[in-house]
């Protein structure tokens, strides 16, 4: 079966295809133009299903699923910002790195070095007949330090519960068995088993 992700995040696109080994997937980028994509809904959920639906439409073929993802940060000190609003924390145009010391700054400004926080995945999943979205989550804190540079995004940051190294610092194998990602794919699978 291939899977077509409704994504421009190479990070993600990394990720998914290591997670969903025996799939063919493939990042829509190889098969159109990117556009963009208006993600105006104030759940990661509606969120994702906006993106797979958009790419679904541009595909325009019978035969396809699209699988997209909408993820973020929700830091506790913050009371759960950024959220769904974690890809442009730092502004327009905003890259990781600068999301990351926005972040960084904002925890401060609290006058804390650390928080609790946690990653959500939501996943959606179009069909030409179905629609589906599934969710995971990964709790543990973010320090107010950069560490490491494995993972993307928030990663060099962000410490899972029973560790003390941040993802950026940890193995990647650690991250496929613990993150939001890992367990949203993990229910996507079993929907998929039945399609
Ligand atoms: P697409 O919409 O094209 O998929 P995007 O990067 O805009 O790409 P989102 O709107 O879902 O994706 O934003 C996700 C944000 O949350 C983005 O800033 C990521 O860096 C961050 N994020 C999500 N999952 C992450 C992870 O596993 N590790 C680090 N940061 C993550």
């Amino acid at each position: 079966m291939k899977l077509v992700l409704a994504t421009s995040n190479k990070g993600k696109v990394r990720e998914i295809k290591a997670l969903m080994q025996g799939y063919e997937v493939v990042p829509y980028s190889e098969l159109m133009k990117e556009f963009e994509i208006i993600e105006d809904a104030d759940t990661f959920k509606e969120n994702a299903l906006i993106k797979a639906r958009a790419v679904f439409k541009a595909l325009n073929e019978d035969d396809v699923v699209v699988i997209a993802d909408d993820s973020g940060i929700s830091v506790d000190v913050l009371d759960g910002a950024p959220g769904i609003f974690s890809a442009r924390y730092g502004g327009e145009g905003a890259s990781d790195k600068d999301n990351l010391y926005k972040l960084i700054g904002e925890i401060k400004k609290k006058g804390v070095e650390s928080s609790p926080a946690h990653y959500t995945a939501a996943i959606a999943i179009v069909t030409p007949t179905s629609q589906y979205t599934v969710h995971g989550w990964m709790y543990g804190d973010v320090i107010t330090q950069v560490r490491g540079d494995g993972g993307f995004g928030y990663d060099p940051m962000f410490i899972p519960l029973g560790y003390d190294k941040t993802l950026g610092e940890l193995d990647d194998e650690i991250k496929k068995k613990l993150s939001h990602r890992s367990k949203a794919l993990s229910l996507a699978k079993e929907i998929l088993q039945t399609l």
